[in-house]
Parts: structure tokens; C-alpha cells; sequence
């Protein structure tokens, strides 16, 4: 696709739409950034933007901006269905993702990650073991820089290891991974994807492309994301915590274990993995088959395994202060999320949970705070729903509380020795913060302060 001399319009001044804006501009576009926010909201440095002779236009966002363009740029963060977008493909003007830029100035293959929960431990762990290859890697999308930035330098011998959610799948046009995977599918922002359904096709997206030399990784265990597999001409890898495969990679005798061609490879015991939590398990299971189809070696991949402390904000150790460990994990953004956090504990824990809601169901959640949890403690946009449904299943000890501080404040006097301290919102952050790394950050502060 050429942008050169092309009048293009990209939508939301965040990460995604500043860096391909100035990118687009500077290879000879003429690029107008729009945002509904006007400039003292947004939070982002516009010098390169101004810098690069971007058109800025801030506070209104109307037909008017649609006049005489080649093509619309969305940011993930804008639904392909807010009416400007649709009045755009009704004037037949190319509507595309920043993903689809990042594939179209790409030169490397791009191994890209979807799925509800996971993407971020896989797609860093999928990082690490292929810059063990000695090529030039690079990582970025969902998991908080722009793809086009990080594409826009690498050269063919290199390889791009992409988070990809299903915002930045929603319009794509060529966008095709030589490797995808699928890690799971549980309902998560069904308030703009509307159905399940919907959610799950907008996710398929990922392998739309891709061709019969290509790969796909995907999740044996899921029913949703098994039957995937009758929708791709790519050849298929499962990967399952649960079955023995007779291809695949799995655990046998307690080692994850990958068949492939005819090949059997014991890579390390499960034992030797650091971070909590059964879900943590198959996150590893699908990075080490990705990272094996990118060409990573077996013995290096235990390595990276034996030595991978986790990512920061995903049940991420804090601190232990008076014999009570303290974990945060602000990006449990679902219910899903949070269930595989308390999942990771024995029990006795203080939550800290609540945020935006984002409607989703909670019974599965709500069961396991009987079971695990000894007080919870609620906060934001989403506490009374959230109390609701506790006080339903008979959960007694329920704190409601204004703030962060006041919840950390409030779990540090109910906390007993051997207690644990989770903040797991099952929520997003964007009732009372930019996004879930300033909650996980402010919450770290302050859990610091106590010691
Ligand atoms: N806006 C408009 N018009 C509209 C609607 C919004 O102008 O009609 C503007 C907003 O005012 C705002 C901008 O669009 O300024 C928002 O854009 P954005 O939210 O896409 O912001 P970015 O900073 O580009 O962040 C995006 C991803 N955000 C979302 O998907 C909501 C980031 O994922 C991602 O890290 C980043 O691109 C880099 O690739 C965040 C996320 O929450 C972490 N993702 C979801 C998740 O993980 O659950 C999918």
C-alpha cells in the first residue's frame, strides 16, 4: 500500500495515532490527528507531532474531516462502528487499523498474539526466547507501544513479536502473521463488541490472512478456540495443559513436552517455572511452540523459562511487610482475569477489586472469593454491582472504600501474618486513572509506604 502524497486522517491522539501520524507524515502523507479531546486532556507529548508538520484537530471530531481523504486511520481505542467511521466507509475512504499500517511498512514476519487473558506474559516470554536466536527482535502492539513504531526500522532477517487485541483486529485489511496464536476466548468487552459471537469473529481475524506456509497456534484446551482450527488454511499447533497430544506441545511426566514432525523434545520440568498460577502454564506451553516455529532452540527455551520473573502489573510480587505479601495485579482488566489470579493462591486473601465495569458475568468470580478470599474490599464505577452480587452468594466480610490509598490503607490493618494482599480489579482503570500501569504503579507506591 503507498501512503506517499495520500491525504489520510487518523483518529485518537494516544500511543497508536501520534506514532502513526508522525511515521505516515514523514514518509510524504499528508496527515490531519483528531481527537474529541481538546489539548489540555490529552496526555501525551505532541512536540514530535508539531515537529513533523502533522495537521492537528482537537475537541471536534466531524464529517467535515472526511473532505477530500484517501484513507481513515483508527486507533484501537475507536469502535469501527462510532457513526464518522461508518459515514467514511460509506464514502468508500479505505478504513484501517494502525496494525495494518504496521503489517503494510513491516519487512520482518510477524508473530502475533491474541486471546482474552494471557497475551501479555506470552508475548514477553515469546520475546525473550527468540532474541536467544541472536536476530533482531522487536515487541510491541497491546502491550503499550505502537506496532508501527516498533516495526518501522527492522529488516527482513528480523522477527516482530506483536500483543494483539481484538480493537486493533476490528479493521484490518492484509494484516497477516507468519505465526498467530489463540490463547483463549471468555466474554471481555462485550460492551463494544456486543455479542459473543461477534467477539470471537473479530478475534478470528487474526489468522484471516494467513496461508497454508503460515502457522497458527491455538489452545486444545478451549472448545471455542479448538474449533478454530476448521476456519484456517494455516497449519495448526495445539497447545493443552490438559491432554497428552500426539502433536503439539503438552506436559507429560510433568515436563513440557513438544511433538512435532515425527520429534519428541523434553524441554524443562513445570517445576522450573517462577510465575504463579495454572494459567501461567499454558502461557508458557504457547510461547514455547511459538517460539519453536520461529526457529528458537529447545534448550534455549528452558533456559528462558527457568529464569522469566514475569511481567509487571500480572500478579506481580510487591513486597511482604509484617509477614503479609502484597501482589499487584492491575491487569486482571475481566472477571476472567481475577479468577485466574485467586486461582493462583491457596487462599486467605484481602482483594482489592472494582473499576469500570464492564458488564460481564460474575458468577464464576464470585464463587471464588468464597472460597479464597477473607475480605473484599470494593472500589469504583463498579462496586455496588460487584457488592450486589457478593452479598447474593452470601460473602460477608465486604468493605466498599473511595480510593486506592484508603483500600490499601484498609487491607494493611485487616491484614493478618501469612494474609495475602491482591488487587485484582476485574475491572478497567479508566474510572479513576489514564490506564491499569499508573493503578498497578499507585498502588505499588503506596503498598511501599507501609514498609
Ligand atoms: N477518541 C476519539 N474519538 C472517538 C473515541 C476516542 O478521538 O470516537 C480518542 C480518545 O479521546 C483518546 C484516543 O482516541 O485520546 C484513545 O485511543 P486509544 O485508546 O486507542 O489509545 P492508545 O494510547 O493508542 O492505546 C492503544 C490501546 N488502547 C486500547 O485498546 C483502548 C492500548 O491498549 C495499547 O497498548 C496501545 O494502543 C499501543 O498499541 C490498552 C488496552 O487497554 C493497554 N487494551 C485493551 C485491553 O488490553 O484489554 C484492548
Amino acid at each position: 500500500m503507498d501512503f506517499s502524497n495520500k491525504n489520510i486522517l487518523v483518529l485518537g491522539a494516544g500511543i497508536s495515532g501520534i506514532s502513526v501520524a508522525c511515521i505516515l507524515q514523514n514518509r510524504g502523507a499528508k496527515v490531519i490527528l483528531s481527537d474529541t479531546k481538546t489539548r489540555d486532556k490529552i496526555h501525551y507529548d505532541l512536540t514530535a507531532i508539531e515537529k513533523s508538520g502533522v495537521t492537528l484537530s482537537l475537541g471536534n471530531q466531524g464529517e467535515s474531516l472526511l473532505e477530500h481523504l484517501d484513507y481513515l486511520i483508527l486507533s484501537p481505542g475507536i469502535s469501527i462502528n462510532v457513526p464518522l467511521v461508518q459515514k467514511a466507509k460509506a464514502l468508500d475512504i479505505l478504513v484501517m487499523s494502525e496494525i495494518e499500517v504496521a503489517y503494510q511498512l513491516c519487512h520482518a514476519p510477524i508473530v502475533a498474539i491474541t486471546g482474552t487473558n494471557g497475551k501479555t506474559t506470552t508475548t514477553t516470554l515469546v520475546g525473550e526466547m527468540l532474541r536467544t536466536t541472536g536476530k533482531e527482535i522487536v515487541v510491541g502492539g497491546n502491550i503499550g507501544s505502537a506496532l508501527t513504531k516498533e516495526v518501522q526500522h527492522i529488516s527482513s532477517s528480523g522477527f516482530v513479536v506483536a500483543e494483539i487485541s481484538s480493537f486493533q483486529l476490528e479493521a484490518i485489511i492484509d494484516f497477516s502473521p507468519k505465526i498467530a496464536a489463540v490463547l483463549n476466548l471468555t466474554p471481555d468487552h462485550l460492551d463494544r463488541h456486543l455479542t459473543m459471537e461477534l467477539y470471537k469473529s473479530t478475534k478470528e481475524l487474526i489468522f484471516k490472512n494467513q496461508k497454508p506456509e503460515d502457522y497458527l497456534v491455538l489452545n486444545y484446551d478451549d472448545p471455542q478456540v479448538r474449533d478454530m482450527s476448521e476456519r484456517t488454511l494455516a497449519k495448526v499447533m495445539f497447545f493443552s495443559r490438559q491432554v497428552e497430544l500426539s502433536e503439539g506441545i503438552f506436559i507429560k511426566d510433568e515436563n513440557f513436552t513438544l511433538s512435532w514432525e515425527g520429534r519428541t523434545y523434553e524441554i524443562c520440568p513445570v517445576q522450573d517455572l517462577h510465575i504463579k498460577g495454572g494459567h501461567n502454564v499454558e502461557n508458557t506451553l504457547a510461547a514455547c511452540g511459538i517460539a519453536f516455529l520461529a526457529g528458537a532452540e529447545i534448550t534455549e527455551l528452558a533456559k528462558v523459562i527457568q529464569r522469566f520473573e514475569g511481567v509487571e502489573h500480572r500478579i506481580e510480587f510487591v513486597a511482604k511487610i509484617k509477614d503479609v505479601e502484597y501482589y499487584n495485579d492491575s491487569k486482571a482488566t475481566n472477571p476472567e482475569s481475577s479468577v485466574k489470579a485467586l486461582e493462583a493462591f491457596p487462599g486467605h486473601v484481602l482483594l482489592i477489586a472494582g473499576g469500570r465495569d464492564k458488564m460481564t458475568d460474575l458468577t464464576e468470580f464470585v464463587q471464588l472469593i468464597r472460597e479464597k478470599v477473607d475480605h473484599l474490599i470494593l472500589l469504583g464505577e463498579a462496586k455496588d454491582r460487584f457488592h450486589e452480587a457478593a452479598r447474593n452468594a452470601g460473602i460477608t466480610h465486604i468493605h466498599i472504600v473511595k480510593s486506592v490509598q484508603d483500600a490499601v490503607s484498609l487491607a494493611s490493618r485487616l491484614a493478618k501474618p501469612q494474609q495475602v494482599v491482591l488487587l485484582s480489579p476485574a475491572c478497567s482503570s479508566y474510572d479513576m486513572f489514564a490506564n491499569y500501569e499508573e493503578r498497578g504503579k499507585t498502588f505499588k507506591n503506596l503498598v511501599r509506604q507501609l514498609g
